[in-house]
């Protein structure tokens, strides 16, 4: 991770989350047995805090990923309580049977048991752990602890706990960030995101628009299948809903879901349109790791499943190399050596996805007009309705990001009242876009864009 840290950076990228890195029962990490101790396969606990350091004197941060609705069976916790009313950590877990042979668990999997938030001593054991990892050597020095949590099955949890904890972590490090995997409507996130309790949040609803369903390719917005109204409409309600600091975590796929490239059934122009989708949305942009080099990943038939999706960041052509891990190579994998897809094969190739990322990355930072910035989706003349058109400003400097998501071509003429933003005027800057493909320009101003092309244009005062 260290070493990789200079390549996290050049996607623009000055937060990393890491998924579940906690001694637990399964590979995925979702299932923790020992919330203090680093998974062997990963390194020590002395090499977290190396990381953080290191993270953190490149001015960046890091989130850890926090299981907190379930530990495993194997926890220690729930092996003394199981079978044994007696155990002093019976109240931990919500028993079915008084003999507590019988629980509650997550998804109905006997592996992870439901944590019982009416007991108060699984809030503090839950806070204690979460605050240890924001200073591990509890000397009031913060920059080996971690910035935040990432809570997985955020729903779980009563709220009052979370604001519990919000409060416990403000008054540890009052920078410090609390994410939620609230895989929920958008009525239901935004009453986590009222302030006391998360500060952030993934955008599940507008995901679901863009790829439909995270287990089948070739649906939603991002493969020309459903009307870009879907997607407007769901920033306006997380736009109306959401408190304006709440962070907005826009993401088109991460580790429960298929690759976004699967997800498009493997056309790259659309995984294209999908990365400047991504990367000019208003809110935080989540990368998932191996997307911005096109890496492919659909759910298994079974016995396997998320793996297909979860595959080891492709570093080199020959799909393995120093550092590389190769813990699921099966015959029936989705990425291979010498396909062109990996780091090494794409790190200098003019054209690839992952320059496209760099790039838009490096817009998105050089430009505060699309980061924290005034944005809507504005209303466009009949025949330009199916394309989505976002528009993001600051007082400088407006820019339009047009996406033709449809299976036709689409005519394009910048019309003078989306260059007004309430009683400002913007002037483009040239008629050419600063950033486009599979555009065609027109004498006179006139674009054609072909299906999953784009264009930005940028408009100064
Ligand atoms: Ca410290
Ligand atoms: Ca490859």
């Amino acid at each position: 991770m260290i070493d990789g840290l200079d390549y996290i950076q050049s996607l623009g990228a000055n937060t990393i989350w890491l998924l579940p890195v906690f001694k637990a029962g399964s590979y995925h990490g979702y299932d923790t047995v020992d919330y203090y101790t680093v998974i062997p396969d990963y390194g020590t606990n002395d090499d977290l805090i190396r990381l953080i350091k290191e993270v953190h004197q490149r001015k960046m941060h890091i989130l850890l990923d926090y299981v907190v609705n379930h530990t495993s069976n194997q926890h220690p916790f729930f092996k003394d309580a199981f079978n044994n009313p007696a155990s002093p950590y019976s109240e931990y877990y919500v028993w079915l049977k008084k003999d507590q042979t019988s629980y509650s668990s997550f998804a109905g999997v006997d592996s992870m048991p439901i944590l019982n938030y009416a007991s108060l001593k699984v809030r503090k054991y839950v806070m204690d752990v979460a605050l240890h990892w924001m200073d591990p050597n509890n000397d009031g020095d913060l920059s080996d602890g971690i910035d935040g949590w990432r809570c997985d099955v955020a729903i779980g949890p009563p709220h009052d706990f979370w604001a519990q904890l919000r409060a416990a972590m403000t008054a540890k490090n009052p920078k410090s960030l609390l994410l939620g995997e609230l895989w929920t409507g958008a009525k239901e996130i935004s009453s986590y995101l009222q302030g006391n309790e998360f500060d952030a949040a993934f955008d599940f609803p507008t995901l679901a628009e863009l790829t439909k369903s995270g287990d089948i390719n070739g649906g939603g917005l991002l493969s020309g299948k459903s009307p870009v109204a879907m997607v407007d409409i769901s920033l306006r309600v997380a736009q109306s809903l959401y408190s304006p600091g709440a962070h907005v975590g826009r993401f088109v796929n991460n580790h429960d879901t298929n690759r976004v490239m699967s997800a498009v059934n493997g056309d790259t122009t659309r995984a294209r349109a999908g990365a400047v989708w991504l990367l000019t949305a208003p809110g935080t942009p989540m990368i998932y790791y191996g997307e911005e080099i096109g890496m492919k990943g659909s759910k298994g038939s079974g016995p396997i499943y998320d793996e297909y999706r979860r595959e080891p960041l492709d570093w080199y052509k020959a799909e393995t190399g120093p550092e590389m891990t190769g813990w699921f190579k099966p015959a029936d994998r989705n990425n291979r050596p010498n396909d062109g897809i990996s780091v090494e094969e794409e790190d200098k190739l003019s054209g690839s996805l992952l320059e496209l990322y760099r790039r838009l990355a490096k817009l998105r930072l050089d430009n505060a007009a699309l980061r924290q910035s005034g944005y809507d989706l504005p209303k466009l003349d009949s025949d330009q309705r199916n394309l989505y058109v976002l528009r993001r400003w600051d007082s400088d400097t407006l820019f339009l990001i047009i996406i033709n998501f449809t299976g036709q071509p689409v005519s394009w003429t910048t019309a003078p009242d989306l260059l007004k933003v309430n009683d400002q005027v913007f002037k483009l800057e040239s008629d050419a876009p600063i950033l486009s493909d599979l555009m065609t320009s027109d004498p006179g101003s006139k674009m054609t864009i072909q299906p999953a092309g784009y264009a930005i244009l940028k408009a100064a005062k």
